[in-house]
């Protein structure tokens, strides 16, 4: 008999979703770093195992928005806890309840979603400080099962599909058994972009970063990518080209082996810099940038 499951992975930013995705997955799909807010849009992960299809939803980092682009981001989330069997509830051992984690709890409350606590970071953390932030918790909402883990390591990963798999409903699958993501491939590459950037550079410059994908070129031996990057400040374009290029040249080599390992074919890859200034600021920029809300 087959069955599914709908889980989003929600949480504020940085506790380390998207790594816990990637490892659900056993492939990278979902950009991570450690800047906060780095997913900026519902990221699809499918596995299908025996008789379950899981869908896992990795979802942007709960935050205030302060912009367009940041509001787009809350509506994602909520878009992706509304209508699931289950959600995967993430904190970092030794975060504390603040008003982001009682507003998530309230949510689930309210709208009846069974809830998985997952305390990630174990790696870095002791067993007293994983014992109390379970206790803080727990102590404030009734979750289905508790897991610690580290997403990082690969630890505890799978007592993810375990405990998940009680909540999977009878039903025909959603898509096909070895589909892994419903993301269009340009939407993957512009990502896999957008994480060199985020690791090459540092603080100010990553929030207001976005890639478009201009072009597109496949044969049979090769994958041709024209890509912009924007950014906010014309003082930051340098920066993000670096002396001679070189800055820009090391992302480009760093995403063209991601994209080479992720598409199966050799990839060249294009990149110019470009500066749209405040684009977060606006809504018709945001949506042009490729988050529009009915792809949510
Ligand atoms: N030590 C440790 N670091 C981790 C673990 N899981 C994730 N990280 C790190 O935490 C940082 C954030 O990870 P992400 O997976 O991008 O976190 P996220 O929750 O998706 O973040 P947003 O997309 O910004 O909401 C990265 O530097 C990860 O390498 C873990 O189990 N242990
Ligand atoms: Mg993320």
């Amino acid at each position: 008999m087959k069955k599914n499951l709908f889980t989003a992975i929600v949480g504020r930013a940085n506790t380390g979703k998207s790594t816990l995705l990637n490892a659900l997955l056993g492939e990278k799909i979902s950009i991570v770093s450690n800047k906060p807010q780095t997913t900026r849009t519902k990221i699809t992960g499918i596995i299908s195992k025996g008789e379950t299809q899981f869908v896992f939803l990795d979802t942007p980092g709960i935050h205030k928005p302060q912009d367009k682009l940041g509001s787009y981001m809350m509506r994602a989330a909520d878009d992706a806890v509304a209508g699931v069997d289950l959600v995967l509830f993430m904190v970092a051992s030794g975060d504390r309840i603040g008003p982001i984690e009682d507003g998530l709890l309230e949510e689930f409350k309210k709208n009846h979603i069974p809830a998985i606590l997952i305390v990630n970071k174990t790696d870095i953390s002791t067993a007293k400080e994983i014992g109390d932030t379970i206790l803080r918790f727990t102590a404030k909402f009734d979750f289905e099962a508790v897991i610690p883990m580290s997403a990082k390591n690969n630890d505890g990963v799978e007592i993810v599909f375990e405990e998940a798999e009680k909540f999977a409903v009878e039903g025909e699958w959603f898509f096909p058994d070895d589909m892994i993501t419903d993301q269009p491939e340009r939407a993957i590459a512009a990502e896999f972009i957008r994480e060199k950037l985020l690791k090459g550079l540092n603080e100010e410059i990553p929030h207001g970063l976005a890639v478009v994908i201009e072009e597109w070129k496949e044969t049979s031996q090769l994958l041709s990518i024209r890509a912009e990057i924007y950014c906010e400040k014309a003082s930051h374009k340098p920066i993000i080209i670096g002396k001679n290029g070189a800055k820009l040249k090391e992302v480009g080599e760093l995403a063209r082996k991601d994209l080479e390992s992720f598409f199966g074919i050799k990839v060249y890859l294009n990149l110019w810099v470009k500066v749209k200034e405040n684009w977060r600021g606006s809504s018709v920029a945001v949506s042009n940038m490729g988050f529009k809300d009915d792809e949510i």
